[in-house]
Protein backbone atom coordinates (compact mmCIF):
# COMPACT_ATOMS: atom_id res chain seq x y z
CA UNK A 1 0.00 0.00 0.00
CA UNK A 2 1.00 3.59 -0.52
CA UNK A 3 2.60 5.72 2.03
CA UNK A 4 0.06 8.20 3.28
CA UNK A 5 -0.13 11.84 1.98
CA UNK A 6 -0.30 15.00 4.48
CA UNK A 7 -2.83 17.50 2.97
CA UNK A 8 -3.60 20.62 5.37
CA UNK A 9 -6.95 22.44 4.38
CA UNK A 10 -7.36 25.99 6.00
CA UNK A 11 -10.83 27.15 6.60
CA UNK A 12 -11.71 24.12 7.21
CA UNK A 13 -15.00 24.98 8.80
CA UNK A 14 -16.17 26.81 6.40
CA UNK A 15 -18.80 26.49 3.55
CA UNK A 16 -16.77 25.02 1.21
CA UNK A 17 -14.22 22.88 3.64
CA UNK A 18 -17.99 21.31 4.14
CA UNK A 19 -18.03 20.51 0.70
CA UNK A 20 -14.29 19.59 0.26
CA UNK A 21 -12.49 17.99 3.33
CA UNK A 22 -15.12 14.61 2.58
CA UNK A 23 -13.64 14.50 -1.01
CA UNK A 24 -10.36 14.44 0.00
CA UNK A 25 -10.89 11.69 2.31
CA UNK A 26 -12.80 9.69 -0.25
CA UNK A 27 -9.82 9.85 -2.57
CA UNK A 28 -11.43 11.85 -5.15
CA UNK A 29 -8.20 14.46 -5.19
CA UNK A 30 -4.94 12.32 -4.79
CA UNK A 31 -6.31 8.88 -6.22
CA UNK A 32 -8.53 5.96 -5.02
CA UNK A 33 -5.75 4.08 -3.94
CA UNK A 34 -4.11 6.68 -2.02
CA UNK A 35 -4.28 6.97 1.73
CA UNK A 36 -4.13 10.36 3.25
CA UNK A 37 -3.66 12.37 6.60
CA UNK A 38 -5.89 15.59 7.03
CA UNK A 39 -4.62 18.13 8.75
CA UNK A 40 -7.31 20.85 9.35
CA UNK A 41 -6.54 24.83 10.16
CA UNK A 42 -9.54 27.21 11.53
CA UNK A 43 -8.80 30.96 13.23
CA UNK A 44 -8.47 30.20 17.24
CA UNK A 45 -11.82 31.63 17.85
CA UNK A 46 -13.58 29.22 20.16
CA UNK A 47 -16.42 28.76 17.76
CA UNK A 48 -15.00 28.15 14.52
CA UNK A 49 -12.85 25.21 16.77
CA UNK A 50 -16.07 24.06 18.04
CA UNK A 51 -17.71 24.28 14.26
CA UNK A 52 -14.45 22.55 13.06
CA UNK A 53 -14.61 20.00 15.71
CA UNK A 54 -18.03 18.76 14.27
CA UNK A 55 -17.07 18.30 10.96
CA UNK A 56 -14.07 15.88 12.10
CA UNK A 57 -17.19 14.51 13.83
CA UNK A 58 -18.92 13.76 10.29
CA UNK A 59 -15.69 12.87 8.73
CA UNK A 60 -15.14 9.97 11.39
CA UNK A 61 -19.01 9.10 10.59
CA UNK A 62 -17.46 8.30 6.91
CA UNK A 63 -15.38 5.86 7.73
CA UNK A 64 -13.82 6.51 5.07
CA UNK A 65 -11.23 2.85 4.14
CA UNK A 66 -8.37 6.06 2.68
CA UNK A 67 -8.21 8.17 5.38
CA UNK A 68 -5.08 7.51 7.57
CA UNK A 69 -5.47 10.33 10.22
CA UNK A 70 -6.75 13.79 10.82
CA UNK A 71 -6.09 16.63 12.77
CA UNK A 72 -7.31 20.32 13.99
CA UNK A 73 -4.94 23.03 14.03
CA UNK A 74 -5.01 26.75 15.15
CA UNK A 75 -1.97 27.72 14.29
CA UNK A 76 -0.23 27.36 10.44
CA UNK A 77 2.80 26.19 12.38
CA UNK A 78 1.22 22.65 13.67
CA UNK A 79 -0.90 22.45 10.98
CA UNK A 80 1.69 22.64 7.88
CA UNK A 81 3.97 19.76 9.58
CA UNK A 82 5.77 17.86 6.89
CA UNK A 83 2.77 17.95 4.57
CA UNK A 84 2.44 17.53 0.96
CA UNK A 85 -0.15 19.10 -0.11
CA UNK A 86 -1.72 22.85 1.17
CA UNK A 87 -5.66 23.57 0.20
CA UNK A 88 -5.56 27.46 1.08
CA UNK A 89 -9.66 27.85 1.67
CA UNK A 90 -9.76 30.55 4.52
CA UNK A 91 -9.38 34.11 4.19
CA UNK A 92 -10.54 37.33 5.31
CA UNK A 93 -14.33 38.20 3.75
CA UNK A 94 -14.81 41.95 2.61
CA UNK A 95 -16.96 42.97 5.59
CA UNK A 96 -19.51 46.19 5.58
CA UNK A 97 -17.22 49.59 4.92
CA UNK A 98 -14.26 47.68 4.54
CA UNK A 99 -12.35 48.95 1.03
CA UNK A 100 -10.32 46.80 -1.34
CA UNK A 101 -7.13 47.86 0.15
CA UNK A 102 -8.39 46.79 3.56
CA UNK A 103 -9.45 43.49 2.40
CA UNK A 104 -5.69 42.86 0.55
CA UNK A 105 -4.06 44.23 3.52
CA UNK A 106 -6.43 42.20 5.86
CA UNK A 107 -5.16 39.02 3.58
CA UNK A 108 -1.65 39.80 3.23
CA UNK A 109 -1.22 38.79 7.14
CA UNK A 110 -3.04 35.61 7.20
CA UNK A 111 -0.91 34.62 3.45
CA UNK A 112 2.38 36.54 4.76
CA UNK A 113 2.05 33.98 8.22
CA UNK A 114 0.82 31.24 6.33
CA UNK A 115 3.84 31.29 3.87
CA UNK A 116 6.07 31.30 6.62
CA UNK A 117 4.75 28.76 8.42
CA UNK A 118 4.80 26.55 5.08
CA UNK A 119 8.60 27.61 4.64
CA UNK A 120 9.52 26.34 8.03
CA UNK A 121 7.79 23.27 8.49
CA UNK A 122 5.68 21.69 5.52
CA UNK A 123 7.71 19.57 3.09
CA UNK A 124 10.22 20.81 0.79
CA UNK A 125 8.16 19.59 -2.25
CA UNK A 126 5.24 21.05 -0.94
CA UNK A 127 2.50 21.93 -3.26
CA UNK A 128 0.04 24.57 -2.56
CA UNK A 129 -3.47 25.70 -4.23
CA UNK A 130 -5.14 29.00 -2.81
CA UNK A 131 -8.58 28.92 -2.87
CA UNK A 132 -9.35 32.61 -0.75
CA UNK A 133 -9.47 35.30 -2.73
CA UNK A 134 -8.58 37.56 -3.55
CA UNK A 135 -6.79 34.42 -4.81
CA UNK A 136 -4.20 35.14 -7.16
CA UNK A 137 -2.58 37.98 -5.16
CA UNK A 138 -2.81 35.55 -1.87
CA UNK A 139 -0.91 33.09 -3.75
CA UNK A 140 1.93 35.65 -4.62
CA UNK A 141 2.12 36.36 -1.15
CA UNK A 142 2.36 33.02 -0.27
CA UNK A 143 4.93 32.57 -2.27
CA UNK A 144 6.71 35.32 -1.73
CA UNK A 145 6.47 34.62 1.84
CA UNK A 146 8.46 31.10 1.36
CA UNK A 147 11.82 31.77 -0.17
CA UNK A 148 13.05 28.64 0.05
CA UNK A 149 10.11 26.93 -1.12
CA UNK A 150 10.13 26.18 -5.30
CA UNK A 151 8.38 29.37 -6.70
CA UNK A 152 6.23 27.21 -8.72
CA UNK A 153 4.59 25.18 -6.54
CA UNK A 154 2.32 28.08 -5.34
CA UNK A 155 -0.80 28.25 -7.56
CA UNK A 156 -4.04 30.09 -7.51
CA UNK A 157 -7.53 28.75 -8.22
CA UNK A 158 -8.68 29.40 -11.65
CA UNK A 159 -10.47 26.13 -12.21
CA UNK A 160 -13.92 27.55 -11.20
CA UNK A 161 -13.98 29.93 -13.83
CA UNK A 162 -12.41 27.15 -16.14
CA UNK A 163 -15.32 24.65 -15.14
CA UNK A 164 -18.17 27.35 -14.96
CA UNK A 165 -16.65 28.13 -19.24
CA UNK A 166 -17.14 24.44 -20.45
CA UNK A 167 -20.38 24.41 -18.84
CA UNK A 168 -21.11 27.43 -20.92
CA UNK A 169 -19.68 26.13 -24.29
CA UNK A 170 -21.54 22.81 -23.73
CA UNK A 171 -25.00 24.49 -23.67
CA UNK A 172 -24.17 26.41 -26.16
CA UNK A 173 -23.34 23.73 -28.67
CA UNK A 174 -25.20 21.21 -27.47
CA UNK A 175 -22.27 19.00 -26.77
CA UNK A 176 -20.84 17.24 -23.74
CA UNK A 177 -18.75 19.28 -21.48
CA UNK A 178 -16.89 15.97 -21.28
CA UNK A 179 -15.52 16.53 -25.37
CA UNK A 180 -14.51 19.92 -25.09
CA UNK A 181 -10.78 20.30 -25.33
CA UNK A 182 -8.59 23.32 -25.25
CA UNK A 183 -10.26 26.13 -22.94
CA UNK A 184 -8.36 28.58 -21.89
CA UNK A 185 -8.85 30.45 -18.67
CA UNK A 186 -6.39 33.91 -18.60
CA UNK A 187 -5.68 36.43 -15.86
CA UNK A 188 -6.87 37.13 -12.70
CA UNK A 189 -9.55 35.17 -10.84
CA UNK A 190 -11.63 38.19 -11.05
CA UNK A 191 -14.70 39.58 -12.81
CA UNK A 192 -11.59 41.05 -15.39
CA UNK A 193 -10.54 36.98 -16.60
CA UNK A 194 -10.11 35.96 -19.87
CA UNK A 195 -11.86 33.11 -21.06
CA UNK A 196 -10.69 31.83 -24.47
CA UNK A 197 -12.51 29.25 -26.97
CA UNK A 198 -10.33 30.46 -29.71
CA UNK A 199 -8.42 26.97 -29.59
CA UNK A 200 -11.13 24.79 -28.30
CA UNK A 201 -12.02 21.48 -29.63
CA UNK A 202 -15.12 19.20 -29.68
CA UNK A 203 -14.68 16.13 -31.63
CA UNK A 204 -12.18 17.37 -34.21
CA UNK A 205 -14.45 20.43 -34.65
CA UNK A 206 -13.20 23.91 -33.56
CA UNK A 207 -15.72 25.52 -31.22
CA UNK A 208 -15.31 28.75 -32.35
CA UNK A 209 -16.21 28.24 -35.63
CA UNK A 210 -19.33 25.68 -34.56
CA UNK A 211 -20.21 29.13 -32.45
CA UNK A 212 -19.41 31.96 -35.33
CA UNK A 213 -20.94 34.32 -33.53
CA UNK A 214 -18.24 36.88 -31.89
CA UNK A 215 -21.46 38.97 -30.30
CA UNK A 216 -22.65 36.38 -28.25
CA UNK A 217 -18.37 35.91 -26.89
CA UNK A 218 -18.14 39.41 -26.06
CA UNK A 219 -21.92 40.53 -25.02
CA UNK A 220 -22.93 36.98 -23.76
CA UNK A 221 -20.14 34.33 -22.97
CA UNK A 222 -17.57 36.62 -21.22
CA UNK A 223 -19.65 38.31 -19.22
CA UNK A 224 -21.78 35.04 -18.36
CA UNK A 225 -18.59 33.19 -16.81
CA UNK A 226 -17.09 36.93 -15.17
CA UNK A 227 -19.99 37.49 -12.99
CA UNK A 228 -21.17 33.62 -12.44
CA UNK A 229 -19.79 33.91 -8.85
CA UNK A 230 -22.54 36.86 -8.30
CA UNK A 231 -25.00 35.30 -10.35
CA UNK A 232 -24.84 32.17 -7.57
CA UNK A 233 -24.62 34.87 -4.95
CA UNK A 234 -27.92 36.41 -5.83
CA UNK A 235 -29.82 32.94 -6.62
CA UNK A 236 -28.53 30.95 -3.39
CA UNK A 237 -27.68 33.86 -1.18
CA UNK A 238 -24.68 32.37 -0.14
CA UNK A 239 -21.42 31.95 -2.52
CA UNK A 240 -20.42 29.20 -4.76
CA UNK A 241 -19.11 26.14 -2.49
CA UNK A 242 -19.75 22.98 -3.96
CA UNK A 243 -18.61 23.98 -7.20
CA UNK A 244 -15.73 25.75 -6.33
CA UNK A 245 -14.58 22.53 -3.36
CA UNK A 246 -15.23 20.33 -6.84
CA UNK A 247 -12.37 22.85 -8.66
CA UNK A 248 -10.48 22.77 -6.08
CA UNK A 249 -10.67 18.98 -6.13
CA UNK A 250 -9.66 19.04 -9.93
CA UNK A 251 -7.04 21.28 -9.69
CA UNK A 252 -4.99 19.44 -7.20
CA UNK A 253 -6.39 15.83 -9.17
CA UNK A 254 -4.74 16.81 -12.67
CA UNK A 255 -1.08 18.80 -10.68
CA UNK A 256 -0.95 15.18 -9.05
CA UNK A 257 -2.11 12.54 -11.53
CA UNK A 258 -1.36 14.26 -14.99
CA UNK A 259 -4.06 15.44 -17.38
CA UNK A 260 -2.97 12.84 -20.28
CA UNK A 261 -2.18 15.92 -22.73
CA UNK A 262 -5.31 17.67 -21.82
CA UNK A 263 -5.24 21.13 -21.12
CA UNK A 264 -6.47 22.62 -17.69
CA UNK A 265 -6.18 26.44 -16.69
CA UNK A 266 -4.31 26.94 -13.09
CA UNK A 267 -3.35 30.55 -11.63
CA UNK A 268 0.77 29.92 -11.32
CA UNK A 269 4.00 32.71 -10.84
CA UNK A 270 4.39 33.43 -14.54
CA UNK A 271 7.73 32.86 -16.44
CA UNK A 272 7.45 35.14 -18.95
CA UNK A 273 5.56 33.26 -21.35
CA UNK A 274 3.09 35.39 -23.50
CA UNK A 275 4.65 38.52 -22.53
CA UNK A 276 3.17 38.08 -18.55
CA UNK A 277 5.60 39.39 -16.60
CA UNK A 278 7.58 37.06 -14.45
CA UNK A 279 6.36 35.91 -11.39
CA UNK A 280 3.06 37.32 -11.99
CA UNK A 281 0.16 35.00 -10.14
CA UNK A 282 -1.74 34.45 -13.36
CA UNK A 283 -4.43 32.16 -14.74
CA UNK A 284 -2.55 30.26 -18.07
CA UNK A 285 -3.11 27.24 -19.97
CA UNK A 286 -1.32 23.91 -18.92
CA UNK A 287 -1.02 20.61 -19.54
CA UNK A 288 0.55 18.14 -16.06
CA UNK A 289 2.57 14.87 -16.19
CA UNK A 290 4.75 13.47 -13.50
CA UNK A 291 3.45 15.82 -10.40
CA UNK A 292 4.92 18.98 -12.69
CA UNK A 293 2.32 21.47 -14.86
CA UNK A 294 3.64 22.89 -18.27
CA UNK A 295 2.34 25.92 -20.01
CA UNK A 296 0.61 25.53 -23.60
CA UNK A 297 3.01 27.34 -25.72
CA UNK A 298 3.09 28.86 -29.12
CA UNK A 299 -0.51 30.02 -28.86
CA UNK A 300 -1.05 33.42 -31.28
CA UNK A 301 -2.69 35.80 -29.35
CA UNK A 302 -4.78 38.54 -31.52
CA UNK A 303 -5.62 42.12 -30.53
CA UNK A 304 -8.76 41.43 -29.03
CA UNK A 305 -7.03 38.90 -26.67
CA UNK A 306 -4.32 40.58 -26.39
CA UNK A 307 -6.36 43.72 -25.09
CA UNK A 308 -8.07 41.74 -22.42
CA UNK A 309 -4.97 39.65 -21.50
CA UNK A 310 -3.33 43.00 -20.47
CA UNK A 311 -6.57 44.36 -18.68
CA UNK A 312 -6.75 41.39 -16.08
CA UNK A 313 -3.16 41.46 -15.82
CA UNK A 314 -3.06 45.37 -14.84
CA UNK A 315 -5.66 44.52 -11.96
CA UNK A 316 -3.29 41.88 -10.64
CA UNK A 317 -0.10 44.15 -10.85
CA UNK A 318 -2.18 46.81 -9.35
CA UNK A 319 -2.97 44.25 -6.38
CA UNK A 320 0.28 42.51 -6.15
CA UNK A 321 2.07 46.24 -5.91
CA UNK A 322 -0.41 47.11 -3.35
CA UNK A 323 0.95 44.50 -0.79
CA UNK A 324 4.27 44.67 -2.12
CA UNK A 325 5.55 46.91 1.14
CA UNK A 326 3.55 44.18 3.43
CA UNK A 327 6.24 41.54 2.40
P1 LIG B 1 -16.54 30.74 4.75
O1 LIG B 1 -16.58 32.09 5.36
O2 LIG B 1 -17.72 29.86 4.81
O3 LIG B 1 -15.31 29.94 5.38
C1 LIG B 1 -14.04 30.47 5.54
C2 LIG B 1 -13.45 29.85 6.77
O4 LIG B 1 -12.10 30.25 6.84
C3 LIG B 1 -14.13 30.30 8.08
O5 LIG B 1 -14.51 29.17 8.81
C4 LIG B 1 -13.02 31.09 8.77
O6 LIG B 1 -13.06 30.94 10.18
C5 LIG B 1 -11.77 30.47 8.18
N1 LIG B 1 -10.58 31.34 8.24
C6 LIG B 1 -10.50 32.67 8.08
N2 LIG B 1 -9.23 33.09 8.24
C7 LIG B 1 -8.50 32.00 8.48
C8 LIG B 1 -7.12 31.79 8.73
N3 LIG B 1 -6.28 32.81 8.80
N4 LIG B 1 -6.69 30.53 8.94
C9 LIG B 1 -7.56 29.50 8.91
N5 LIG B 1 -8.88 29.63 8.69
C10 LIG B 1 -9.34 30.87 8.46
O7 LIG B 1 -16.06 30.98 3.24
P2 LIG B 1 -16.12 29.98 2.00
O8 LIG B 1 -17.41 30.12 1.31
O9 LIG B 1 -15.68 28.63 2.44
O10 LIG B 1 -15.03 30.64 1.04
C11 LIG B 1 -13.66 30.67 1.39
C12 LIG B 1 -12.87 31.54 0.46
O11 LIG B 1 -12.93 31.05 -0.88
C13 LIG B 1 -13.35 32.98 0.37
O12 LIG B 1 -12.22 33.83 0.42
C14 LIG B 1 -14.01 33.05 -0.98
O13 LIG B 1 -14.02 34.36 -1.50
C15 LIG B 1 -13.12 32.14 -1.77
N6 LIG B 1 -13.65 31.62 -3.06
C16 LIG B 1 -12.77 31.45 -4.07
C17 LIG B 1 -13.12 30.93 -5.29
C18 LIG B 1 -12.13 30.72 -6.39
O14 LIG B 1 -12.54 30.32 -7.48
N7 LIG B 1 -10.82 30.98 -6.23
C19 LIG B 1 -14.53 30.57 -5.56
C20 LIG B 1 -15.34 30.35 -4.34
C21 LIG B 1 -15.05 31.27 -3.20
O15 LIG B 1 -15.78 32.45 -3.37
Amino acid sequence: AKAPLRVAVTGAAGQIGYSLLFRIANGDMLGKDQPVILQLLEIPDEKAQKALSGVMMEIDDCAFPLLAGMTAHSDPMTAFKDIDYAVLVGARPRGPGMERKDLLSANAQIFTAQGKALNAVAKRTVKTLVVGNPANTNAYIAMKSAPDLPAKNFTAMLRLDHNRALSQLAAKTGKAVADIEKLIVWGNHSPTMYPDYRFAMIGGQSVKQMINDEEWNKNTFLPTVGKRGAAIIDARGLSSAASAANAAIDHIHDWHCGTNGKWVTMGIPSDGSYDIPKDVMYGFPVTCENGEYKIVQGLEVDAFSRERMNFTLNELTEEQEGVKHLL
